[in-house]
């Protein structure tokens, strides 16, 4: 894929109904030997992107990761930080998050301002995204880490309204998260009531532990499903997840 593109693709696949799996890596949690096995399992199933990211990153070895993952496939590579330190120039777009459901201003636009030149020099396909944290009922990282209270997860006109405000100040995607290892995953009734609600493509991840769920989490709506937790506990469901994904019919375009 050429680099400044994987928006515009994301936009054609939500225009004909095609639903993309997303590996999500977080690089504290890998070494060269379990992403070999991550990238022949992700190139035979199929799947659309890999998401590199964590909540902290301790190790150092984000860069490593990103570089080896690009050396071995043309999955694109999207980084999913979990701060502003979070870049690699050798991946190929960055989810350049503004946490639109808590009201924490620094993760609203405060470390923003503070590593904007360094963003943007990175040549890094940049796209904005409203993030909204649901949540998962249980405190997960990212939500003490953030320190900004979850969006309620049986408020789904509330998670409507952010979404829509999100994608009218300019974001080019939603990403509702019920956080890494959520005991429980965002409700279809929610992202059916938002993917109604905007345009841009909705991401949905946190929690999701069987095909089944993802399958539906599409069916309501959902463009793009993440899912962290459950592969590094059981690496085979990338195939059994990728072809569930991958089977919701697309649109028929008359
Ligand atoms: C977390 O949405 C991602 O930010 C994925 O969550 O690790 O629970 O799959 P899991």
């Amino acid at each position: 894929m050429k680099l400044k593109d994987i928006y515009s693709s994301l936009c054609e696949r939500k225009e004909k109904g095609k639903k993309s799996f997303a590996v999500l890596i977080d690089p504290d949690k890998v070494d060269h030997e379990k992403l070999e096995r991550l990238i022949r399992l992700s190139l035979a199933a199929k799947v659309d992107y890999f998401l590199v990211g964590g909540s902290l990153v301790i190790s150092n070895y984000l860069d490593e990761c990103v570089q080896y993952i690009k050396r071995n496939c043309t999955i694109p590579v999207l980084l999913f930080p979990g701060s502003s330190s979070q870049v690699s120039k050798y991946a190929d777009a960055l989810l350049y998050l503004s946490l639109i459901s808590g009201r924490n201003p620094e993760l609203l636009i405060g470390q923003h301002v503070v590593s904007a030149p360094a963003i943007k020099k990175s040549g890094l396909e940049i796209m904005s995204t409203g993030y909204m944290v649901i949540d998962g009922g249980a405190p997960t990282t990212v939500s003490y880490i953030s320190n900004a209270t979850p969006l309620p997860a049986d408020k789904n006109e509330i998670a409507m309204c952010t979404a829509m405000a999100g994608e009218m100040l300019g974001m080019k995607l939603i990403y509702m998260d019920a956080g890494s290892g959520a005991k429980i995953p965002i409700t279809e009734s929610m992202i059916e009531l938002v993917s109604k609600n905007i345009e841009v493509p909705l991401i949905i991840g946190g929690g999701i532990t069987e095909p089944e769920k993802a399958y539906l989490n599409c069916k309501a709506g959902a463009d793009v499903i993440v899912v962290g937790n459950a592969i590094e506990k059981d690496e085979s469901l990338i195939i059994e997840i990728a072809s569930a994904v991958h089977s919701v019919p697309e649109k028929i375009v008359s």
